[in-house]
């Protein structure tokens, strides 16, 4: 229809998105067959219907964990994120942070020296290639603690020109950002930029501590800071972005009671700056027939618009918003952000 048209046109970046989670069926028994990795499901259509079963976060990333065990060779990363991108670029997406969990490879036996020349190289080519630029995000897993995080920076040290920032993701009730406070220390002196998963299914006092604990330029999904009206107003003072994603949040029920309403109250009723994302655009996928293609990030605009009621108005400003939540410098931020007007 007219607006999805209007959102396919629409230049935007992309600033919350796990390369693992672009992890399509397909190719997943593709790699699973050429690196003889056993999978959990027979079939790519066995493994497309499981994920429409996911109803939580914790199911959802047993399956993810699972999923991405046929990643083994640098050809494999960049492979995966070089289809991503392709993905992206054909979705108006000009500009992409992706985030990608070294310790899910590292647990698994596979070194940094192996996968992030593979992701590096997807990402470097990506200008001429596919037409948009892309950097990289190192996220850490709360589910194996702070220690592991640490050691899995320094770790990355000798990869560092190839890494734009830092973020923390996977479970988080019992995560509580506190504890990573030392570990974001180091890397802002590390010069990395700084982003955490805060308010997915956790409390709006976890957003507060990422924001004034880790020092984070982002809040990805950031949604229960609606709990906490003090927190908004903050937040918006501060104009701290949020990466939401729409179909994420449906699919995984992180709120109890209605999220479209919840939705709602972040584009029309606050002046938080929200930009539109797909986290695991593989795994999530829209409710119906949508006019867009798959989870990618133009359903996520298309079911927000739907649920929320938007127009070509709010959905400019919003993929204005994702340039300018950007990390890209002044320069390139205000040049998309012209293009989007
Ligand atoms: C994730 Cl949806 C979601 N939440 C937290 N961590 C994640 N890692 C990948 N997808
Ligand atoms: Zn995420």
């Amino acid at each position: 229809d007219r607006l999805a048209a209007f959102i396919a046109r629409l230049p935007k970046a992309e600033l919350h998105v796990h390369v693992e989670g672009t992890l399509e069926p397909g190719m997943m028994f593709e790699l699973a067959e050429r690196n003889g990795v056993e999978l959990p499901w027979p079939d790519p259509a066995a493994a497309a219907a499981a994920r429409a079963q996911y109803t939580c976060l914790e199911d959802f990333l047993a399956a993810y964990y699972a999923g991405m065990s046929v990643l083994r060779t640098t050809r494999d990363y960049k492979q995966l994120a070089d289809a991503y991108l392709a993905r992206a670029a054909a979705q108006g997406v000009r500009h992409a942070e992706v985030f990608f969990d070294p310790q899910a490879h590292l647990e698994r036996g596979v070194p940094f020296s192996t996968f992030l020349p593979g992701l590096a190289a997807a990402v470097q080519a990506a200008p001429q290639r596919h037409g948009l630029t892309a950097s990289l995000i190192m996220c850490f897993v709360r589910h194996l603690g702070p220690q592991a995080a640490a050691d899995t920076l320094e770790q990355a040290l000798p990869h560092l020109p190839l890494i734009c920032g830092v973020g923390l993701d996977s479970s988080e009730l019992g995560h509580p950002p506190h504890q990573y406070r030392a570990l974001f220390e180091r890397a802002a002196q590390l010069g990395l930029h700084r982003v955490a998963h805060a308010g997915e299914e956790g409390p709006a006092e976890y957003v507060a501590e990422a924001v004034s604990l880790l020092g984070v330029e982002r809040v990805d999904h950031g949604l229960h800071c609606l709990d906490d009206p003090q927190l908004v107003e903050r937040l918006e003072a501060m104009r701290m972005p949020l990466t939401v994603c729409p179909l994420s949040n449906l699919q995984l029920q992180v709120y109890k009671g209605c999220l479209g309403e919840k939705l709602t109250q972040l584009v029309r009723d606050t002046r938080l700056v929200i930009t539109v994302n797909s986290d695991d655009p593989a795994y999530f996928l829209p409710p119906s027939k949508a006019a867009c293609s798959g989870g990618y990030v133009n359903a996520n605009y298309l079911y927000l618009a739907e649920v929320a009621g938007l127009d070509e108005a709010a959905l400019a400003e919003l993929a204005a918003n994702s340039f300018r939540a950007s990390f890209l410098g002044p320069a390139a931020k205000e040049a998309h952000v012209a293009e989007v007007a």
